[in-house]
């Protein structure tokens, strides 16, 4: 090569470095590790500051690395989180939560004998979606996860009919087009479950828009999981919510876990999920996810702040999926069992129950009659829904129904489509009269 031909090299010397190093994350404990949590930060009850609803975004960021809490370990709730409800309340909210798990508990039976292909429970996260539901108002809109059934329950929407969905039976009001669990209630503000990861979050904010817009009074509020988080829509939604001062709460539930992956994967080594809100400039909460009285503050500040047009909140619920993911996951193959045992917050029905016995509001004797009750009335709806049919059985509904009712008017490559799978069905399965 000719002297001044060729690029213009301009660069430093690259000298004579290390081969760069890929970091792949690595959970802390597999199965049969010993589990020590003690690096974790668990800061005392009471200790965190609350600032009025209406301040500027950046005074809650010290609260995005921190950790609200309310119910000491001895039972007792403290600090200016406090909520201070009442005994009715306290008790509602331990029904409800109890009544959720009495719930799961029994579906996962019933996925067992195969009465419904899958289930996915929500044990030890409980006090998330029942203290967000007391602290929001009936109509405020929610765009749950798949793991938010406490809500729903937390509404009075009848059990017969999460059943029927679950079973995918006659009487299934989504006519066994959705997958068991992703239930849609529009009457109970509770938006239609999406499998596809983290589609809630940018309809949420979407929604809380169309409400400001409308000049409407309700406020929009999703749930995503940490993992979910990782996804491109938790940004696109962030950057909306942040730009247009939605009125909505944003809420990441950390359960540590997304199926077998730990929550590493989404970030959860660099820095706390609450702490994204300081990104986008708008308000942040880290909250302990296992104590229902601090949950519920953390969404009553929240909403109230999207209530009075004073922007969205980005709130973190810290706490530990006890089970597994779903009836199609063994966590026993990727973690250690001693996780749930040594979580240090402890169990959400626990520490309310601990604290209403404290308050002399409730006792041993009375919970246990309680759940008693509680696994009637769950059992009780069991049978009124099979009497409508199991998934096992069958299809419950006319095959060419599944074409209908999601488009005003079918178009006519799916007409074309619906014609074709019903003449193959008549041909191969003549038996079979609908
Ligand atoms: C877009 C998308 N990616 C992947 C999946 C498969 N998937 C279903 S649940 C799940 C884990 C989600 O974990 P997390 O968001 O932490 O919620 P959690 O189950 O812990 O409540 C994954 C990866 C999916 N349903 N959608
Ligand atoms: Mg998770």
């Amino acid at each position: 090569m000719e002297m001044g031909e060729g690029p213009v090299r301009t660069g430093k010397p690259r000298g004579n470095l290390p081969p760069l190093e890929l970091y792949v994350p690595e959970p802390r404990y597999r199965p049969g590790d010993t589990v020590d949590y003690s690096h974790l930060d668990i800061p005392e009850a009471g200790r965190q500051p609350r600032p009025d609803e209406a301040c500027e975004a950046r005074e809650t960021w010290p609260l995005t690395t921190d950790l609200i809490r309310v119910l000491d370990d001895e039972g007792s709730a403290v600090g200016p989180w406090n909520p201070n409800l009442d005994p009715e309340t306290l008790r509602r909210m331990l029904r409800t939560m109890a009544l959720t798990r009495a719930f799961d508990d029994r579906m996962y039976r019933g996925q067992r004998q195969g009465k419904t292909s899958f289930y996915m429970k929500s044990t030890g996260e409980e006090a998330i979606s029942v203290a967000c539901a007391h602290a929001l108002a009936d109509d405020d809109m929610v765009f749950p996860s798949y793991r938010q059934q406490g809500i729903l329950i937390a509404r009075g929407y009848p059990l017969v009919d999460m059943i029927n969905q679950i079973y995918s039976n006659r009487a299934d009001r989504l006519k066994g087009r959705q997958l068991p669990i992703m239930y849609s209630a529009r009457d109970y503000g509770f938006f239609t479950i999406s499998g596809n990861l983290a589609t809630q979050f940018p309809q949420a904010v979407g929604w809380s828009m169309a409400s400001a817009i409308k000049g409407d009074t309700r406020i929009a509020t999703s749930f995503i999981g940490e993992g979910s988080s990782a996804e491109g829509d938790f940004h696109a939604a962030m950057t909306f919510a942040a730009v247009y001062n939605a009125p909505v709460v944003l809420n990441i539930v950390n359960n540590q876990w997304a199926i077998s992956s730990f929550s590493g994967f989404a970030g959860g080594e660099r820095t706390t999920f609450a702490a994204r809100a300081v990104g986008y400039g708008i308000a942040g909460l880290r909250v302990d996810g296992n104590d229902t009285l601090a949950v519920y503050a953390a969404m009553e500040w929240a909403a109230n702040r999207a209530r009075a047009n004073l922007g969205p909140t980005l709130i973190e619920h810290f706490t530990y999926r006890a089970e597994g993911h779903s009836t199609s996951d063994d966590p026993a193959a990727y973690r250690s069992a001693q996780e749930r045992e040594e979580w240090p917050l402890g169990d959400p029905i626990s520490r309310l129950k601990a604290h209403l016995i404290a308050l002399g509001e409730w006792s041993d004797d009375r919970h246990a009659e309680m759940d008693r009750e509680l696994a009637e009335e769950v059992r009780a709806a069991t049978k009124e829904a099979e009497k409508n049919g199991i998934l096992g059985h069958g299809f419950h509904h006319p095959f060419h129904t599944m074409f209908e009712d999601v488009f005003e008017e079918l178009p006519w490559h799916l007409q074309e489509q619906a014609e074709q799978a019903i003449r193959e069905r008549q041909t191969k399965w003549p038996e079979w009269k609908e």
